[in-house]
């Protein structure tokens, strides 16, 4: 590959005959060549810049100048060839670009300065049939282009084969095909300054080391890039990936492109609406089909609607609602009824006698939106909303266990109780509409929930 920078400070590009890319140009792998702009003046002060047409602070570069020596450097390289102007206003430069540039025969960078180049000299060779592609480093104003000729340079040539010495390093770095930032890496001493390299990386357990190094990728990218997260392929997250995404708040919806991030938090007034076109999208799918359509709509304008979710949002002593909060809308929701005093027993008798722990709460709506059924969610709420329960108190006394009833043939929500403790304690009735309906009760005791998210042993 041929690079030609055309600067008015060439010695900005003396770090390009250092390390690798000096080698490379060394060892033939590429041709760089860098150029005095004022090789091109035609007067005795080599004069490259002027006023600004339509007034205004600063100094232009002309644009004759500029075109004298485009027109040398273009001229008779052979293949793709792209002229890069780098300016604050030009497309943001990624790992992607420069892979696209990689790929080219002849890059030509155009390092501006002063206020920048006069802009018919970028319209003069567009028109000419010179792809030309202004580019940015980021949003943030440096004095002249050099600085984005040494990245471009750099970020390109070490892309070229046979620069690097294991294109292997190539594959996981940041920004690489993976979509992720790097995980940390650490070398000897073992201890230093008393911290110790993570023991996984002593073990020698390749499989286990690969999966420790992903996990940190994706807790840095989810930390510090949110971007980068929406944008993963969700074909390339396998089962371990969605579950530490998960843990950060960012699920995969079934069908879905890549994950999007869920806020799972307490309810709050305004979401009354919200929740009641969510529960009439939810109850009805979480009933069996012998069940009446009436029975079920009769239910849900009895017990989800606005209305009540609003009574149940501003009533605090006695509900709690945590709240999914998807991109647009909510996407799942739990609901709690909650003791009002210490004793207090479970509505109804047949359940009161299975549920004998005080004080005790019932869950009696946990719903996420289908899509999102086996994505984490429901688990993330459930864990959310254990919590809740567990942090209320009634005359002075932690709430001791939480109840629910699920209708026997709901195996799913069943599994799931049950991965976050709840046990199977009996059966009890539940009216829906005219149907009498047979459900499970299960419940778990807040004793044994785990207060705080379980650090993976991996991470320490
Ligand atoms: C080229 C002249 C200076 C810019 C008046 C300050 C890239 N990410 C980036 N930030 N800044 C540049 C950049 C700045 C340049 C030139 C690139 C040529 N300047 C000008 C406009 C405001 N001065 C850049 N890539």
């Amino acid at each position: 590959m041929r690079i030609d920078v055309v600067s008015i400070f060439p010695g900005y590009l003396d770090a390009l005959d250092l390390s690798l890319v000096g080698k490379a140009r060394r060892d033939g792998l590429l041709d760089l060549r860098v150029h005095d702009l004022r090789d091109w003046t035609g007067d005795r002060h080599r004069t490259v810049d002027d006023t600004p047409f339509g007034g205004g602070a600063g100094m232009v570069m002309r644009p004759d100048v500029w075109g004298r020596a485009l027109d040398d450097v273009l001229e008779g390289a052979s293949g793709r060839q792209v002229l890069l102007v780098p300016t604050p206003s030009g497309e943001r430069l990624t790992q992607r670009t420069v892979e696209d540039l990689a790929t080219y025969d002849q890059l030509v960078l155009a390092c501006g300065r002063y206020e920048g180049i006069d802009a018919r000299v970028a319209e003069r060779y567009a028109a000419g049939g010179v792809e030309v592609r202004e580019i940015s480093l980021g949003d943030y104003v440096l004095n002249g282009g050099e600085v984005a000729a040494l990245v471009v340079v750099e970020a390109v040539a070490r892309l070229l084969p046979g620069v690097v010495g294991n294109p292997e390093s190539l594959v996981e770095e940041s920004h690489g095909a993976a979509g992720l930032l790097e995980y940390p890496v650490y070398t000897k001493p073992p201890t230093w300054a008393g911290l110790d390299v993570p023991e996984i990386l002593l073990s020698g357990h390749h499989g286990n080391i690969a999966r420790w190094r992903r996990d940190r990728a994706l807790e840095r990218t989810v930390q510090r890039r949110p971007d980068m997260v929406a944008a993963l392929p969700a074909a390339q997250l396998d089962k371990n990936d969605r579950a530490v995404l998960a843990r950060h708040g960012w699920f995969v919806p079934a069908g879905a492109t890549g994950p999007v991030r869920v806020d799972v938090r307490p309810g709050r007034p305004d979401d009354a609406g919200a929740l009641a076109e969510l529960a009439a999208v939810t109850f009805p799918l979480a009933c069996p089909p012998h069940l009446d359509e009436d029975d079920v709509a009769q239910f849900v304008a009895t017990h989800l609607g606005p209305e009540h979710f609003a009574a149940y949002l501003a009533d605090e002593e006695r509900y709690r609602v945590v709240v999914a909060e998807g991109p647009d809308a909510p996407v799942g929701y739990t609901l709690l009824v909650l003791p009002l005093t210490s004793d207090e027993p479970p509505s109804a008798d047949d359940v009161a006698a299975l549920v004998t722990a005080r004080p005790a709460a019932e869950l009696s709506k946990c719903y996420v939106l289908p899509d999102l059924q086996g994505s984490g969610l429901a688990g993330a709420l459930l864990t959310a909303t254990l919590r809740t329960a567990a942090a209320h108190r009634v005359d002075g006394e932690p709430v001791a266990a939480v109840w629910l009833g699920t209708n026997r043939a709901n195996r799913r929500a069943q599994r799931s109780y049950a991965r976050h403790g709840f046990v199977t304690l009996g059966t009890r009735r539940f009216r829906v509409g005219e149907s009498l309906e047979e459900d499970l009760v299960m419940a778990v005791e807040l004793a044994d929930v785990p207060q705080t998210t379980p650090t993976p042993a991996a991470t320490r």
